[in-house]
């Protein structure tokens, strides 16, 4: 007889083939701090749920989880705590797409602004008539400019590394082509990379984002984005393109209020643009737009019985350099 409270509802989405599991009910209770106190809560204590939201059986190593929480910033609509195969994640562009989706497929919301409090700052999600979504990111930033790191097996590699609501170390040349059938040796490199950035001065960088050219008629760049799980990002990743508008504006190669459009190595597509929050600092304030499709409504059924009740669970050191 599995217990009430082991009855999780969850709804699934994709944003440009990334998934995005929301736990709508039947989630743990983790106060009524803020959400960055909640996620310390869940982290230290909860992290059995997380595995057993995202990773196998249930789930894949792919699949982001987000948390409604109570938001601490009682403006916003909700709160929210995103999560991977091997722990939390701070912000989630296209979980947060996903997130405003599934909170319209429920009848929660309209079309119009709503604010969304995370961990790192409150994001405005707003709900358009075609279902796309736009997200006004927590504030971006270039904190090094080409960065040289040596990477066993493939030498000197330089690089930015940049926040977009998650850290990131952003590649332009690696002479690898961004191509759905390289993904092996694509994760292969960029997990290289991370451990020799991690290694050589940025232990902060958990995501490495390649770029190269793009192959559709309305693409300015494409990328290749690797999580801190080792998945790799099958949108064009949201605080990555982020990250990218920050270097962009850095470099003056893109002007306030123009649209970069950055297509996934799927080919799936987000529109950015950026305002000026602080030119001095460098500091940006991203639109990332996209669309997501509802594609599942569930019940997860926690039965403490099942060996693998919580999951299988990745040993997170094995993640860590
Ligand atoms: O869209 O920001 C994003 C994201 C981070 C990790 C996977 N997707």
């Amino acid at each position: 007889m599995i217990h009430r409270s082991h009855r999780i509802q969850i709804v699934d989405s994709h944003t440009g083939g990334e998934p995005t599991r929301v736990v709508v009910s039947g989630g743990p209770d983790l106060g009524r701090g803020t959400v960055a106190e909640q996620l310390q809560i869940f982290h230290a204590h909860l992290d059995r749920f997380r595995s057993a939201m995202v990773n196998e059986p249930r789930g894949s190593d792919v699949l982001v989880g987000a948390l409604l929480v109570e938001p601490g910033d009682k403006s916003c609509v909700a709160g929210v705590i995103f999560f991977n195969n091997v722990g939390p994640l701070q912000m989630c562009g296209h979980g947060t797409i996903g997130l405003i989706s599934t909170l319209a497929h429920l009848g929660r919301i309209k079309p119009g602004p709503h604010r969304i409090d995370t961990c790192v700052g409150v994001v405005t999600a707003t709900l358009h008539d075609d279902r796309s979504v736009s997200v006004e990111n927590v504030p971006s930033y270039r904190k090094a400019r080409g960065v040289v790191v040596d990477v066993p097996g493939a030498g000197k590699i330089t690089g930015d590394v940049a926040w977009g609501g998650n850290w990131f170390f952003l590649v332009e040349k690696h002479g690898q082509e961004l191509l759905l059938q390289n993904v092996e040796r694509l994760t292969d490199l960029s997990w290289r990379i991370r451990q020799a950035v991690n290694s050589q001065g940025f232990p902060e960088v958990d995501h490495v984002e390649l770029f190269g050219p793009p192959q559709t008629d309305e693409g300015n760049s494409r990328n290749f984005v690797l999580c801190p799980g080792k998945a790799y990002d099958r949108s064009p990743c949201g605080t990555g393109t982020s990250a990218k508008l920050a270097c962009l504006a850095a470099d003056g190669k893109l002007e306030e209020g123009d649209l970069w459009v950055q297509e996934s190595i799927l080919g799936s597509t987000f529109t950015g643009r950026f305002r000026w929050v602080d030119r001095e600092k460098g500091e940006v304030a991203p639109v990332i737009s996209g669309t997501a499709f509802v594609n599942s409504e569930a019940t997860l059924l926690l039965d403490e019985k099942d060996p693998f009740c919580w999951g299988i669970r990745i040993c997170n050191s094995k993640f860590q350099t």
